[in-house]
């Protein structure tokens, strides 16, 4: 039987990109699958204070082995934000529209257009907590490309590619992002782990 983990996100980009590359030795559930319809706070100051608290979160009301991620984009020019805060940049919500809006108005003439995507992923597994950690690097476009993916895709092109990840097939995306990097430790720490 394969080794059930939840992953604790409510974006179904993001899970449908993890799945694919955790692949078929574990079934990962959303927390859907397990009934959690609950905003599970992400109040820490850090991409890996709020992974600790989203998968803690999961732990400690439902029991299960769970793994949670934060993600932020980082711009050099903006002194690393929007960071943390990058899915409430410019609203209280997740309104990746405005965000754009907003990031491309700050970046507005500014020559240099530096910037990662950062993920860090808490594991809960057993009572113990691992972290693991993931960056592309590139720089913000000065306007929109592209329509696959989610949040500030459109305007983040990889060093060394000629488009943005809003560009990109999932594959593509997928071969690079910061995410599957940090999956992609996680994965290895994963196998470790099997029966
Ligand atoms: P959950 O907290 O429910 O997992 P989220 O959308 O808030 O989903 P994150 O906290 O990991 O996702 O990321 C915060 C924001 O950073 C997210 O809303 C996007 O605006 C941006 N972001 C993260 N990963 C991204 C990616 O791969 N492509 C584009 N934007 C991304």
């Amino acid at each position: 039987m394969k080794k059930k983990l939840v992953f604790a996100t409510n974006n179904a980009h993001k899970l449908t990109e993890v799945r694919a590359m955790v692949g078929d030795d574990f079934e990962i559930l959303s927390l859907d699958d397990i009934g959690c319809h609950t905003d599970i706070p992400e109040t820490a100051d850090s991409l890996q204070g709020n992974a600790v608290m989203k998968a803690e979160f999961v732990r400690n009301n439902y029991g299960l082995d769970c793994f949670a991620d934060d993600s932020g984009l980082e711009v050099v020019a903006l002194g690393g934000a929007p960071g943390v805060h990058s899915a409430r940049y410019a609203t209280d919500g997740h309104d990746h529209r405005a965000n754009i809006a907003k990031l491309l108005r700050e970046m507005d003439g500014q020559s240099d257009r530096r910037a990662r995507f950062r993920t860090v992923i808490a594991l809960m597994t057993d009572g113990c907590t691992h972290c693991f950690e993931g960056e592309v690097r590139g720089e913000i476009t000065t306007e929109e490309h592209g329509t696959n993916g989610f949040g500030y895709d459109p305007v983040f092109r990889p060093e060394g590619h000629e488009k943005t990840f809003a560009e990109m097939s999932d594959d593509e995306k997928n071969a690079i992002s910061h995410r599957a990097r940090a999956v992609a430790k996680l994965v290895a720490h994963l196998k470790t782990m099997k029966p």
